[in-house]
């Protein structure tokens, strides 16, 4: 769910890397971070979180999008692939705009692919959210390994519609190509959502300010 932050004049997407252990999630995020011209990023924040790691931090588009005035802000996600934590993935799966589904294309690997798939449905129900409705993208990564499951078939046991990009985040192969589509994506259904632009959310603002201190507005 986009955030209006009035006082930055900024709107806030969430964009959460999914995928099993080990698929290669954090290896995106590094991989984009470093790229990223450091006037436009944030830190990186590392929350250990039940014995794992959370990683997050946020960018500025290279090419400015403005929205009704207001600049448009990323923030990406990795959500810990390892099946006991759960209540973790529950977390920061809320609010989400986007998912990056990282695939581990090895062979051995599917079933781990397809319990990560299916938790991160999960996760996103209990958020009260319904899994058709977020924009996903999904990488089938790992290229590079020999004894990779073909694409067809990873689209066919995916059921997948949209696009689907073959990378090898350890080189960096593909990783911009992904953050392109579903940042694109993200802004255009937000763009579709509004008419004719940035609703006024002072009202609902003003209610919410006693418990936000920050002063920040959900649309
Ligand atoms: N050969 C190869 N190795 C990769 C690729 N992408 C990531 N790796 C390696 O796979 C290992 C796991 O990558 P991570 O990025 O830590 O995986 P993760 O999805 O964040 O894993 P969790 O946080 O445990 O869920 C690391 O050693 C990476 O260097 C790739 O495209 N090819
Ligand atoms: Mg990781």
């Amino acid at each position: 769910m986009a955030l209006v932050r009035k006082d930055r004049r900024e709107v806030q997407f969430k964009i959460v890397y999914c995928g099993a252990p080990g698929g290669g999630k954090t290896t995106n995020l590094e991989y984009i971070r470093h790229r990223l011209d450091p006037a436009l990023r944030g830190d990186l924040i590392s929350i250990s979180t039940e014995g794992s790691r959370t990683i997050c931090f946020d960018f500025l588009p290279i090419h400015e999008t403005l929205i009704a005035g207001y600049r448009t802000r990323f923030q990406l996600y990795t959500v810990p692939g390892q099946r006991v934590l759960a209540q973790t993935r529950r977390s920061v799966l809320s609010g989400v705009d986007g998912i990056v589904f990282v695939v581990d294309s090895i062979r051995d690997r599917w079933e781990a692919n397809l319990e990560a798939w299916h938790g991160c449905r999960q996760a996103l129900e209990e958020n009260g959210i319904h899994p058709e409705t977020v924009p996903i993208v999904y990488q089938y990564n790992k290229r590079d390994q020999p004894n990779s499951l073909p694409p067809e078939e990873l689209d066919e046991r995916f059921g997948v519609r949209g696009p689907a990009f073959l990378g090898c985040a350890a080189t960096g192969y593909q990783v911009f190509a992904t953050l392109d589509w579903i940042t694109g994506e993200v802004l255009r259904r937000f763009h579709a959502s509004l008419s004719p632009e940035i609703p006024d959310t002072r009202e609902e603002e003003s209610k919410r300010s006693t418990a936000n201190a920050e002063g920040i507005a959900c649309v």
